[in-house]
């Protein structure tokens, strides 16, 4: 399997995130990338490539321009008041108040953003549009024939939403490369994310359409991040009524509870009839991911590779989340080896 990667994503390196209370050192670091794609060179996954540029136009086609503005912009906004440490927004605007756009850097770091974990850093506009590229290259291959391809991402996507960015996300590589794929020619594109938290962002984009279908395994937000949207009764809205399934799970849900909900994620793929399958692969489900409730092994993501083969779908994975640094590589790479021996 093609791997697509990229160095630019050293240039999303935040200090800090707000957690407990307290301001402490980001868990979505570079070494995170470092240990994936040491683990694809150690197993002989295949050719690693670099991404090509594909502009701004397939972004736009998920994101808003304001919002796009705003993220290439943020920095220089924030830099010309003097500033050199990270940029984090500080308050929202909740139910009743205004939903407008805001003159000032400060101002406009809230209205486009859903958290205090997410830090806007000199190279994050280049890091996070890198990682749209990687998303990209990756579906190129796709199209000329390959039967999947890993697509690097970092910073992840999936809780960046066509006008918001947080969860460590500022652009969404999986629709992003989803609305290419059907600008391309796939009839229906199915996504399936097993990250961890749910991808509020790739669920809300997609919400009112049929032609791409959403279904995620994540932690239920009555306990876990983002808290406001991946409840079972979302089904989509519209026209995109029932193309949208949530597989909410409690704290502590080991790989019994889990696998039963892929079974019925896959099914339901089946069942919507998509020719074009992209994987939010995020594995920060493992047991002692330092974030997250959840506690599978790294022998289930074996498991996880070989259910998702028998979709019998052309397959482009796109990294998300996983916080066990020491452990992500062999996770993540567990899935692909597994999803490419299985015929
Ligand atoms: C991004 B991805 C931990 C706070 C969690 C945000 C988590 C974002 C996860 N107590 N903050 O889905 O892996
Ligand atoms: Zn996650």
């Amino acid at each position: 399997m093609l791997t697509v990667y990229s160095d630019d994503h050293r240039l999303q390196d935040g200090k800090a995130e707000l957690v407990d209370g307290k301001l402490q050192p980001c868990f979505e670091m570079p070494r995170r990338a470092d240990m994936v794609l040491d683990r694809v060179k150690t197993v002989g996954l295949g050719e690693v490539v670099e991404p090509k540029n594909f502009g701004k136009e397939p972004i736009l086609r998920v994101h808003a321009e304001n919002f796009v503005t705003f993220l290439e912009t943020a920095w220089d906004e924030w830099s010309a008041l003097g500033r050199s440490h990270d940029a984090l927004p500080l308050n929202w605007s909740v139910r009743g108040m205004q939903n407008r756009e805001p003159e000032v850097i400060d101002g406009k770091l809230s209205y486009f953003s859903f958290d205090a974990g997410t830090p806007v850093t000199a190279g994050t506009w280049r890091a996070a549009t890198a990682s749209v590229n990687v998303a990209l290259t990756g579906l190129e291959a796709v199209l000329g024939g390959a039967r999947s391809a890993f697509s690097l991402c970092r910073p992840p996507g999936h809780h960046a939403a066509a006008e918001y960015y947080g969860g460590y996300c500022f652009l969404n590589n999986a629709a992003i490369a989803a609305q290419a794929w059907r600008d391309r020619g796939a009839g229906r594109v199915a996504i399936l994310d097993v990250d961890y938290h749910h991808g509020n962002g790739t669920q809300s984009i997609f919400y009112e359409r049929a032609d791409v279908f959403f279904t995620s395994i994540h932690g239920d937000p009555r306990q876990e991040f983002p808290y406001f949207l991946g409840y079972a009764e979302e089904t989509g809205s519209g026209p995109g009524e029932g193309a949208n399934a949530n597989f909410p799970l409690r704290w502590g849900s080991g790989f019994d509870l889990w696998s039963e909900a892929l079974d019925q994620a896959c099914k339901a793929i089946t069942a919507q009839g998509a020719d074009a399958l992209v994987i939010s692969l995020g594995v920060d489900t493992f047991k002692e991911d330092p974030i997250s409730q959840f506690r599978l092994e790294s022998e289930d993501y074996f498991r996880i590779g070989e259910r998702i083969a028998k979709l019998g779908l052309p397959t482009l994975f796109v990294m998300e989340g996983g916080y066990a640094v020491e452990a992500i590589g062999i996770n993540a790479v567990n899935v692909l080896t597994a999803f490419e021996q299985a015929a």
